[in-house]
């Protein structure tokens, strides 16, 4: 967990501390891109970790000459994680329609030893042409797209992969049993408290977030890539409500 006295105070997230008169819809615009790894580090829990998988799994599933996405790459940590354990023949492109979050990722990518070979664009996921793949990721973006392209995205991204490529997805899932999703809650407040955030702002990121970020459950995000077509499906990891979910593509590398 991130310690808010370990950060420095102009990339610490402070966007909620003051009352709002109205609570806006959650947007990635500049205040937001400014402090994003301070404020996804301290309101996601597993965050670190679902990074740390993103790097295993191209280690082990990124093909010779392939691409590899990053589907609302946002700062570009997953980007860079991509980047630094594929092969060198791997080409790695971030996609991020918010302009404030690609000019953050620009900014982190440039002067990487990997920066020759990552493209940034700043599109919608949706139309971005995807292609040749043996990785993607969409590492908590599914959760921002409406539910009804949900299901035909995975189905396009199950055909852009090569056999045996993997689709990494990491979510916020809600549990179908009330009390379960209660406990589930009352622990994601705790961790956010120990993080740091008061009430107020616990409380206007929520409401901000209403209607934004919509989760769903494990077992929808498990069917709907089985339905897709994936041959392995699987729960790779769990952080209170969170989950980061793999599927992989039968077949053998070519
Ligand atoms: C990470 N993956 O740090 N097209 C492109 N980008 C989009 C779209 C869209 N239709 N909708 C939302 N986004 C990152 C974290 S954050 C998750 C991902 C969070 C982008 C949006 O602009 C934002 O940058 C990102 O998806 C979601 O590993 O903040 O909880």
């Amino acid at each position: 967990m991130t310690n808010p006295e370990d950060t420095d105070i102009e990339d610490t997230d402070r966007i909620y501390s003051s009352p709002q008169e109205t609570v806006q819809p959650f947007e990635f615009n500049h205040s937001v891109a400014a402090v994003f790894d301070d404020m996804i580090n301290r309101s996601v829990p597993g965050y670190g970790l679902n990074i740390d998988l993103i790097s295993l799994l191209a280690s082990r599933y990124a093909q010779t000459g392939s691409h590899l996405y990053d589907l609302g790459c946002s700062s570009g940590r997953a980007t860079l994680a991509l980047a630094e354990a594929s092969p060198d023949t791997c080409r790695v492109i971030g996609v991020d329609n918010s302009v404030a979050m690609i000019d953050v990722c620009s900014t982190a990518i440039e002067a990487h030893p990997h920066e020759d070979r990552i493209e940034l664009r700043c599109e919608d996921l949706l139309e971005t042409p995807v292609h040749d793949a043996s990785m993607i990721v969409l590492n908590y973006t599914l959760q921002f797209l409406a539910l009804s392209v949900r299901g035909p995205l995975i189905q396009r991204l199950y055909s852009a992969l090569k056999p045996s490529g993997v689709l990494f997805i990491a979510e916020k899932i809600a549990d179908t049993v009330p009390h379960q999703q209660t406990a589930l809650d009352d622990l994601h407040l705790d961790f956010k408290r120990r993080t740091g955030y008061s009430e107020l702002e616990i409380a206007q990121k929520r409401a901000a977030l209403e209607r934004v970020l919509i989760p769903e459950s494990e077992s929808e995000h498990l069917d709907r890539l089985r339905d897709a077509g994936f041959e392995t499906v699987a729960t790779l990891s769990k952080a209170i409500n969170f989950c980061g979910f793999i599927g992989i593509k039968a077949g053998n590398p070519r």
